[in-house]
């Protein structure tokens, strides 16, 4: 199995399971990603998701033997790309909360399959790397998009044009990921924030996911209309009358995480 889950107590754990490639992605994996996201979605039991790879990298992106080039027939991308597309959307449309471990190097198609997810902590000797023009290619899987959003755009330029490794500990300081943390800290690290993630008002998280992937393109005038939306729909969710109780009862929420 190149994609392995494991579920937890309100959340699952999502690992790419190729070790001996640095788990580099497979159109088969692309499409076993979307199913797993799929179904703990489906899950009303699961209100986190925790992504990860196993070894000692994260994820090395395109497996390039499943792509090479010939001189006489260029290879066609489209429908590989529409499938790792198709993942990157439903990281962000998936209504909990996703966090990525990142254990090891993150490259081309990899490191932007991480900084989709919500939350991105990543080991202290993991790096990210946009590989991709040191095989001629542009970043893809939403590098051109995420990076200058995170990063800015002069960092977001060097870092594609030059696809030199960033250090986990720079890419926080950069804004680029949430966290560094020691190695032999980080899958417990990331499991308790999975675990405390799924915890809390699972609906609003979702909302919250929205409105800041919405407003990324609105106006202001735009974006205080969605904020005023969405936040009507979150005020009739029974988790924020559990917020509110728990507050003024002063005593921890129980969430329930559902509409
Ligand atoms: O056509 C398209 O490609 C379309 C899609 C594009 C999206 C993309 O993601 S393009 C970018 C593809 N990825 C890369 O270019 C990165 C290639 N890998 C590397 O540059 C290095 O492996 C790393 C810098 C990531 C790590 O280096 P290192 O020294 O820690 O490990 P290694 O020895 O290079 O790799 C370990 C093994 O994994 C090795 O196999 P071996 O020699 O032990 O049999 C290596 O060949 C294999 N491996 C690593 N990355 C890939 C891979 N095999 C296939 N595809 C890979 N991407």
């Amino acid at each position: 199995m190149t994609i392995l889950v494991e579920k937890h107590s309100g959340y699952r754990a999502i690992i790419l399971n190729r070790p001996d490639r640095l788990n580099a992605l497979t159109s088969e994996m692309g499409r076993a990603l979307l199913a797993v996201l799929d179904e703990a979605e489906r899950d009303a039991d699961c209100r986190a998701v925790l992504m990860t790879g196993a070894g000692r990298g994260f994820c090395a992106g395109q497996d390039l033997t499943e792509v090479t080039p010939t001189a006489d027939r260029p290879p066609d991308l489209k429908p590989l790309l529409d499938g790792y597309n198709a993942v990157i959307r439903k990281l962000h449309a998936i209504e909990m909360p996703v966090v990525c471990a990142v254990n090891g190097i993150a490259a081309g198609a990899g490191a932007n399959l991480a900084l989709a997810c919500d939350i991105v902590l990543a080991g202290k000797s993991a790096s990210f790397l946009q590989a991709f023009a040191r095989i001629g290619l542009i970043p893809d899987v939403g590098g051109t998009w995420i990076l200058p959003r995170l990063v800015g755009a002069a960092r977001a330029r060097a870092l594609a044009i030059l696809a030199e490794p960033l250090p986990a500990e720079r890419a926080q300081e950069w804004g680029l990921i949430w966290q560094a943390v020691d190695d032999d800290k980080l899958m417990n690290e990331a499991h308790a924030l999975a675990a405390r993630l799924a915890k809390q008002a699972t609906i609003g998280i979702a909302l919250t996911k929205r409105a800041l992937d919405a407003a990324e393109t609105n106006t202001l005038d735009r974006q205080l209309d969605l904020e005023r939306d969405l936040q009507d729909e979150a005020a009739r969710t029974p988790d924020y009358a559990e917020g509110v109780r728990a507050f003024l009862e002063k005593r921890p929420a129980n969430f329930s995480g559902k509409r």
